[in-house]
């Protein structure tokens, strides 16, 4: 028996969240709002519905983005109208450009109030334009349009979610009152009769069959065999997922050739066979490296990369064979390298690219001297920043990825949190998960971004962020106060966005730092306490070391502030390039 709903915004809101269960959505991350009554109640009904209640719909959904991204399933927001669904933005351009799905369901007034001066109502028809892969304006609930079209709705939405490239979807529904669950007796079994088979059979009442992965012109083994052919290539690894990382690792690994891996890609902190230039972004400033022959090949799975000076370099570079593999069919060639691009799945052409024979290939010279560089300059660079007895950015980036527990996921915010974790990362065995917001690489709803990745890979976070990502971002420090997986916040505050100090604008003393450096004066400990959250503070590297392996050890939730100077960063930074312009290969 379907079951006894009250009104008809119960009958279409019950059905919509219960095929979105059937297709395997089961968080839902909702906001208060009288408008989204009907599918609040919906979720708090379902037995099989996750949910979360944040009351900022921008941390919301940078909330929702993070669980998509730590548990690599599709995730539900529900908001009311108005600004309200306005603030999701930031989380979906950053959901379209990091191809992340997300189900975005907006109440919305129907349509005799919009446009009328009705209060909390706005246009919303196409609220977030092209940077969803599909919208639908769902009509105020009605019995005249059959409720099979409430399910249909659901299996397309999800399917284009999820369908490459992945990305947010918005539902804009509208709702006529009542919006709570009251009954004027109506009888909805007839209206229901129709859905008796979907309501048995507990699956998704459309089964979209999908693409074959990927549907190339091109065959592998012939590709494979033009590879075999280059004796020196490079393999670099974007941003990729846990399971495309797998893939990537076991034809890196037969090929031999030199790793250039990016902090998102699962590659960069670890050793896992393959030869791995792990500060590749050093390496590229010595003089030592230009001498080098350059390659014949390049192969790279994912994108987008961080260091800049990786994607110049990699631009300069004028190859036989350039493979780029990205699931999306957009560009993504800001350099305009041009070359073989695979749209499809990096992890899956990678393993169609690997010969099944599992024969690894000999590592050659070129290869080893490229290994045995990166090795000595990370061993340089890390003597000059140990040397440095207060607390510094560089440090604090070698000692998170060498001193977290590998129970822990690294989150690593925009600006130089992300940039130091690639720069200066510790090379570890612990198999450390690296989350980054590389889509649209803004500096807020990382705080929210962070929480979420716990709750999406059901364990513990280390977030690091800059002071300003955190002020962006504070009240989602209610999100880490009620996480259910502990998230420690490093909070890197060097009062002011450090990373302006590294462009020309810097040296322009009239305007540089009450436009760019933009000073605050503000520390955290109330804010941290104001959420309930266990705070330190750190000013030197050891007090740093002791708060850090103190939260991790106690495995919970804590907030560690640490001061840093923005000038002396920069000093620092540029100290380090001035020793590597010394380095010759070795030492
Ligand atoms: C939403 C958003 N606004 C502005 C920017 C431009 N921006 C990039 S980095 C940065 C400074 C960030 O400062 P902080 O978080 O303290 O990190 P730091 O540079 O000190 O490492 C700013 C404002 C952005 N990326 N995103
Ligand atoms: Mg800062």
């Amino acid at each position: 028996m379907l079951p006894d709903f009250p009104n008809i915004n119960c009958v279409w809101a019950g059905l919509l969240v219960e095929e979105l269960v059937r297709n395997g959505v089961t968080e839902f991350v909702l906001s208060p709002g009288s408008r989204c009554t009907p599918l609040t109640v919906a979720v708090a009904r379902n037995s099989s519905a996750e949910s979360t209640v944040h009351f900022d719909e921008r941390g919301a959904a940078f909330y929702a983005l993070g669980i998509a991204k730590g548990s690599n399933k599709p995730v539900a927001l529900i908001c009311t109208s108005g600004t309200a669904a306005a603030n999701y933005f930031p989380a979906i351009i950053e959901a379209s450009q990091s191809r992340v799905p997300l189900i975005v369901l907006t109440a919305d007034r129907p349509p005799e109030l919009i446009d009328t001066g009705a209060n909390q109502t706005i246009d919303q028809d196409r609220l977030y334009g092209k940077f969803v892969r599909w919208n639908c304006n769902v009509p105020c609930p009605d019995t005249k349009i059959a409720a099979t079209y409430v399910l249909t709705t659901v299996d397309q939405a999800v399917y284009r979610a999820t369908r490459a490239p992945f990305g947010p979807v918005h539902l804009n529904c509208a709702f006529r009152e009542p919006l709570e669950p009251t009954s004027k007796g109506e009888n909805f079994g007839p209206y229901l009769e129709p859905l008796q088979g979907w309501h048995d059979s507990a699956r998704p009442y459309t089964a979209y069959s999908r693409p074959r992965a990927y549907d190339i012109d091109l065959n592998l083994d012939e590709l494979r065999a033009s590879i075999d052919r280059c004796d020196r290539g490079y393999i670099v690894a974007g941003m990729l997922s846990d399971i495309e990382t797998c893939h990537v690792q076991l034809l890196a690994k037969q090929l031999q050739w030199p790793v250039l891996a990016d902090i998102a890609s699962g590659m960069r902190l670890d050793d896992l066979g393959c030869a791995t230039i792990h500060y590749v972004d050093h390496l590229l400033a010595t003089n030592w490296f230009r001498s080098l022959p350059a390659p014949q090949a390049i192969l790279q799975f994912g994108a987008p990369l961080t260091s800049k000076r990786l994607i110049q370099y990699l631009a300069s570079i004028d190859c036989s064979l350039r493979i780029t593999v990205v699931n999306s069919p957009d560009r993504l060639d800001p350099s305009h390298t041009g070359g073989i691009r695979i749209d499809g799945p990096p992890g899956e052409v990678a393993f169609g690219l690997y010969r099944k024979d599992g024969k690894l290939n000999e590592r050659s010279r070129w290869a080893q001297d490229l290994v045995d560089a990166s090795a000595a300059v990370g061993l340089r660079t890390k003597a000059i920043v140990d040397a440095q007895p207060v607390a510094n950015e560089p440090a604090i980036a070698a000692r998170i990825t060498g001193n977290a527990s590998s129970r822990f996921a690294l989150f690593l915010a925009n600006s130089m949190p992300v940039r130091d974790a690639d720069m200066f990362g510790t090379v570890t065995t612990k198999d450390l998960r690296t989350f980054v917001n590389r889509g649209a690489s803004g500096i807020d709803g990382n705080i929210a971004t962070a929480a979420g990745i716990a709750r999406g890979l059901g364990g513990p976070v280390v977030a690091v962020v800059g002071d300003l990502a955190l002020l962006h971002d504070l009240n989602s420090l209610a999100l880490v106060a009620k996480s259910p997986f502990p998230v420690v916040i490093v909070a890197i505050n060097n009062d002011g966005g450090g990373i302006f100090h590294f462009l020309p604008i810097a040296s322009h003393d009239d305007v540089f730092e009450k436009y760019f450096g933009t000073p605050h004066g503000f520390r955290f400990e109330h804010a941290a306490k104001q959420f309930g959250i266990a705070y330190e503070r750190a000013t030197t590297m050891a007090q740093f070391n002791d708060a850090f392996s103190a939260v991790i050890a106690q495995n919970v939730s804590g907030f560690i502030e640490v001061q840093t100077d923005r000038t002396q960063n920069v000093e620092l930074h540029r100290r380090i390039l001035a020793d590597l312009d010394q380095f010759n290969g070795s030492h």
